[in-house]
């Protein structure tokens, strides 16, 4: 699409336009927040041209579209990706400049929208950039959280969590959209009415509150098309509030409008344990509602009233089961709206849904318990036991007589609604997030499930959005890419590739280092304004960021780092090239030894930093607040990515790809997609430790795991255990830490000791990281293996994923196909 009108021009006189006709200022008297806003608008305006242009185009060829449901979506800020993707930096940077308006500096004006825990929203919101740039029709939907994920302070090497008030100054992206607001209902029964001669279901005594659409516009690269992501709102209905209002009644009418209001006022900020909170049902429901009416109505404006077809023009893919709700949603609407037969609602579901496995963590599969699925969602919850009875008998036919088998594969079972399970039998595909992933699903997780389906159930390994992750966050090495190899890895990622050809130029190889250094710089700057902490850029920048679990073992790599201290500390001449060791991550709010794990990691990095000869070659960095705008910061900075979950625990991972593309070097586990990795990449051109998935579930079933026998035959280990629990860290509280001694050595009464086998991979662990010490301080060697990195990564773009998921499962055409 030629886009010759937004000139430099057009740029500069939209500005002074919305500055004006927005703030009540010319450009020149107006506040940095201000320009940001008239900047952002232009930038806005620009889209919503183009969004009208995209959405006749797809509405004229009738396409065929993909609606992705999370109840997460991290995009992060959108102000510089999206002049990116419009193929208009540079003019924005050329009128920025004539009017006076600092564009970096700009930015920091643009809160970030928190809308998700870790991996699972950022996937969801990669997965629209690379949708929408390879011009497939789609629509994200998800729920507007007035409060984003907490922002996390650290108060005295403690994690406090703050309110993320993000929508307070407005969100400059969004539309909204009241003429699209839907009705979703709870509580209330069921009653049987005849009509017509039949008698039907009816839901009576209901509460209603109202779903609004916000739409903040997708752009595609190249302005390729712009989809929408759809955020819902709940809002109470008028109705209610002007009858209590009338009755004099203010408090209640208070009270019932926050009760329907709360749906979207939090995002819940665990992604580990199920906790079966109403609240969250009812978020679930409000999604999954909200987003099935839309879905109908939009197909019947588009393509006619016969329902049957839906499966011919959409697909939906729900993200982990959270949404799922929208299964039995749909089912309800074909039945008691429509008038489908039972198996007709069956056929048009498994032929329109697909589901997405993002953990196999036994916790975190969602059950709900039968009694509040019942009171919150009446007839959703009949759908779901009828569901449960055409689906067990099926089951039956496969395993008869095996009555604990079927209980286990059954949606409704010992008083639970089981939503992985709703999701195996009535989705069309099922997919896990690697190979390694997808294996264990198939298995493990989901075996009995895979066995009567087979060609259901496969594996589509993750990627991320190398415009952001790579263009966006690393200028400097994406000019270095342009001048050595030209600028089609742009437009397809898998020509990175071309870069091979380079690893052995010396003069390239400079530059690459150049670039990273520079990168160290930058970031070594943001802490020091953040957080007023000197970092050495000469130093080994180490970085595990990500959320804080057990799995992935942010404990294990900061127990390295007190036995590195303890060598430093007992041996005098010993020395090592310098390392700074990065930490970023929140812990659940609810996860007390997530948190206990954080406040060692501040602890250690406080004992380092008393000892003047350990502080000289090591230091500790806990970054604050890790989000998307400071991992656009932190990770084209790093030499060495952490990764380094118990195999088999994690799913995929993506930083692990956002590293690598920024030519980090990973130490990592043969767990995830660092599988993958290992592949690309070559053996030669990554650190592997520790044991293997197999050699992790074998442990774990023969039971004999003694972490004890290992503390007692390791004295370096036994002497960190012991700093654990005699005032080295806190020598005012010396027992702060026994919770991880015990933990690690003797283990809780339902759990074995260390269950993430910390202390069974530290030396395998001890050793590769200081293969990488030694590595580093060769560094032609060290650069020629980064960039092979950065040429390697092409693989993990996430065009690529979503070209697999839509050659595997949706079918869509580009929007251009229609056109010919
Ligand atoms: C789980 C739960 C459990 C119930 C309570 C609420 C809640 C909220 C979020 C989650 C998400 C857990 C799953 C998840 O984030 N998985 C991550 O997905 C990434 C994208 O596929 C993948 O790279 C990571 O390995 C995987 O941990």
């Amino acid at each position: 699409m030629t886009q010759m009108k937004y000139d430099k021009q057009w740029i500069c006189a939209t500005i002074e336009r919305n500055c004006m006709t927005n703030f009540g200022y010319p450009i020149a008297q107006a506040t940095d927040a201000q320009k940001y806003r008239a900047l952002a608008l232009t930038v806005k305006d620009q889209i919503m041209e183009l969004f009208a242009l995209s959405r006749g185009r797809r509405e004229q060829v009738k396409a065929r579209k993909v609606y992705y449901l999370s109840m997460e979506f991290l995009i992060g800020r959108l102000l510089s990706n999206n002049m990116l993707n419009l193929n208009n930096l540079e003019q924005y940077q050329q009128a920025c400049g004539e009017l006076g308006i600092d564009l970096a500096a700009s930015e920091d004006f643009e809160p970030e929208p928190g809308l998700g825990n870790g991996g699972l929203g950022r996937l969801a919101a990669c997965f629209m950039d690379s949708l929408t740039s390879l011009s497939l029709p789609a629509m994200g939907c998800t729920i507007r959280y007035e409060l984003g994920l907490f922002r996390q302070k650290i108060v005295d090497g403690q994690q406090v969590e703050m309110p993320d008030n993000w929508l307070i100054g407005g969100n400059i992206w969004e539309v909204c959209v009241p003429e699209d607001t839907v009705e979703v209902h709870f509580y209330g029964r069921v009653e049987q009415v005849e009509e017509n001669g039949r008698v039907r279901p009816r839901h009576v005594g209901y509460s209603t509150v109202l779903a609004v659409p916000y739409d903040v516009p997708v752009v595609g690269y190249g302005a390729a098309q712009v989809n929408r992501l759809r955020l819902w709102s709940a809002k109470a209905p008028e109705a209610i509030d002007m009858r209590l209002f009338n009755e004099g009644d203010y408090t209640r009418m208070m009270d019932e409008r926050d009760l329907a209001e709360v749906i979207s006022k939090v995002l819940y900020p665990e992604d580990r344990h199920n906790q079966g909170k109403e609240l969250r049902l009812r978020q679930q429901y409000f999604l999954s509602s909200a987003t099935m009416q839309y879905i109908i109505a939009d197909f019947r404006r588009n393509y006619g009233d016969d329902l049957h077809r839906l499966p011919d023009y959409v697909a939906i893919q729900i993200n982990d089961t959270h949404p799922a709700l929208s299964i039995p949603e749909l089912m309800r609407i074909l039945l008691d709206d429509y008038d489908f037969s039972w198996e007709d609602a069956m056929d048009v579901c498994k032929r329109t849904f697909s589901y997405t496995n993002h953990t196999v963590l036994a916790e975190a599969l969602e059950r709900w318990g039968v009694d509040i699925f019942k009171t919150t969602l009446p007839r959703i919850y009949e759908i779901v036991c009828a569901l449960n009875e055409t689906l067990c008998r099926k089951l039956w036919n496969y395993f008869p007589g095996q009555w604990d088998r079927i209980a286990h594969m059954a949606v409704v079972a010992y008083d639970q609604v089981h939503m992985a399970n709703l999701c195996c039998l009535m989705s069309g595909a099922v997919n896990g997030v690697s190979k390694l992933h997808a294996e264990i699903l198939k298995k493990d997780t989901f075996r009995d499930f895979y066995l009567i389906e087979p060609e259901k159930y496969f594996g589509i390994t993750n990627g991320i959005t190398h415009r952001r992750w790579l263009m966006d966050a690393n200028p400097a090495l994406s000019a270095l890419l342009d001048e050595t190899i030209g600028q089609a890895w742009r437009r397809d990622p898998q020509r990175l590739s071309d870069l091979t050809a380079h690893a052995d130029d010396k003069a390239f190889l400079e530059q690459f280092r150049r670039v990273k250094t520079d990168n160290k710089i930058r970031l070594s700057n943001y802490l020091l304004a953040h957080q007023g902490e000197m970092v050495d850029p000469e130093s080994i920048y180490d970085v595990q960021a990500k959320r804080i679990h057990e799995y992935k073992r942010q404990l294990m790599n900061i127990l390295h780092v007190m036995y590195l201290y303890n060598r430093i500390c007992d041996d005098a001449n010993f020395t090592m090239t310098p390392k700074t060791y990065f930490f970023g991550g929140k812990a659940a709010p609810g996860y007390v030894r997530a948190k206990l794990i954080l406040q060692l990691i501040t602890h250690v990095a406080a004992l380092i930093a008393r000892h003047p000869r350990a502080s000289r070659m090591l230091k500790v960095v806990f970054l604050e607040n890790y989000c998307v705008s400071n991992a656009e910061i932190l990770i084209p900075a790093a030499d060495v990515s952490e990764q380094i979950s118990t195999a088999g625990k994690e799913a995929s991972g993506t930083g692990n790809m956002k590293f690598m593309m920024n030519g980090a070097l990973t130490c990592g586990t043969l767990d995830g997609a660092n599988v993958e990795i290992t592949q690309c990449v070559g053996r030669n051109n990554i650190y592997l430790f520790g044991l293997t998935a197999e050699e992790v579930s074998g442990i774990y079933s023969h039971g004999n795991y003694r972490a004890g026998e290992i503390f007692e035959s390791d004295p370096a280990i036994r002497r960190i255990m012991e700093q654990l629990i005699d005032g080295t860290l806190c020598p005012p509280e010396s027992k702060l830490f026994s919770e991880l001694y015990h933990y690690l050595i003797f283990g809780y009464q339902h759990q074995i000791a260390d269950p993430y086998l910390c202390l069974r991979d530290f030396d395998s662990y001890r050793t590769i990281q200081a293969k990488i010490s030694q590595d580093y301080a060769n560094q032609a060697l060290w650069s020629r293996k980064a960039a092979l990195n950065t040429a390697c990564s092409g693989y993990f773009s996430s065009d690529r994923t979503i070209g697999e998921y839509n050659d595997r499962i949706w079918k869509l055409k580009p929007i251009e196909a229609y056109l010919k």
